[in-house]
């Protein structure tokens, strides 16, 4: 477990907080290159590469003590490093969200997130109920979904999660990574 910045006043105020898997910025980079050449002609607002990532739970604002119960949860998950391939595009239509995840979820990711999921519970999170849609948002305000190719694969190897917290700021969201979890090697 590594922190990258100051959590130890993670207790004093709200933080909008969630689990992600977060890509180097190499394959951050090859994303958002994708999504844009798939929107060339559309109206949409693409994410920034920094802000490009997995979701694996999304918490909400959390107050308190209750940050650092979400950290100890963290700590319990032993899901093995894995690879998630990225080979499919998707828009969610209502949402005006244009998407990249994998065609077949695979299941140690499926694993991660149930681990994770069980263990937040406890600290009084409510997991969503519909099924986990791995998803990579690329862009949204996505007026009219293009028609979209079969993208060429990219294979992510997944070795760790991070917890996030969003700052909702006038450009929009700003994301900064608080602590680091490797995953088992496999
Ligand atoms: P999205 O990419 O599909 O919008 C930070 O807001 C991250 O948490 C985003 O990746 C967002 O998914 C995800 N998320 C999941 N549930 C959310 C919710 N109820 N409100 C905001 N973001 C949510």
């Amino acid at each position: 477990m590594t922190t990258d910045a100051n959590v130890a006043d993670a207790s004093v105020h709200p933080r909008r907080l969630f689990f992600a898997l977060w890509p180097a910025p190499v394959l951050a980079e090859e994303l958002t290159r994708d999504g844009a050449q798939w929107l060339a002609q559309a109206h949409a607002r693409p994410i920034r590469p920094e802000n490009i990532h997995l979701t694996l739970a999304f918490l909400g604002v959390v107050h308190g003590e209750r940050v650092e119960c979400f950290r100890q949860a963290a700590t319990q998950v032993t899901t093995p490093a894995f690879t998630l391939v990225l080979d499919h595009a998707e828009c969610f239509r209502r949402a005006g969200i244009l998407w990249v995840g994998p065609s077949a979820l695979p299941a140690l990711l499926l694993a991660l997130v149930q681990q994770l999921n069980a263990a937040l519970r406890a600290c009084g999170y409510q997991p969503e109920r519909r099924d986990y849609r791995a998803h990579i948002s690329l862009a949204r305000q996505v007026r009219r979904c293009p028609r979209l190719p079969v993208p060429v694969p990219r294979a992510w190897e997944v070795r760790e999660f991070v917890l996030v917290e969003s700052h909702l700021e006038p450009g929009g969201a700003r994301y900064e990574i608080l602590e680091r979890w490797p995953l088992t090697a496999q």
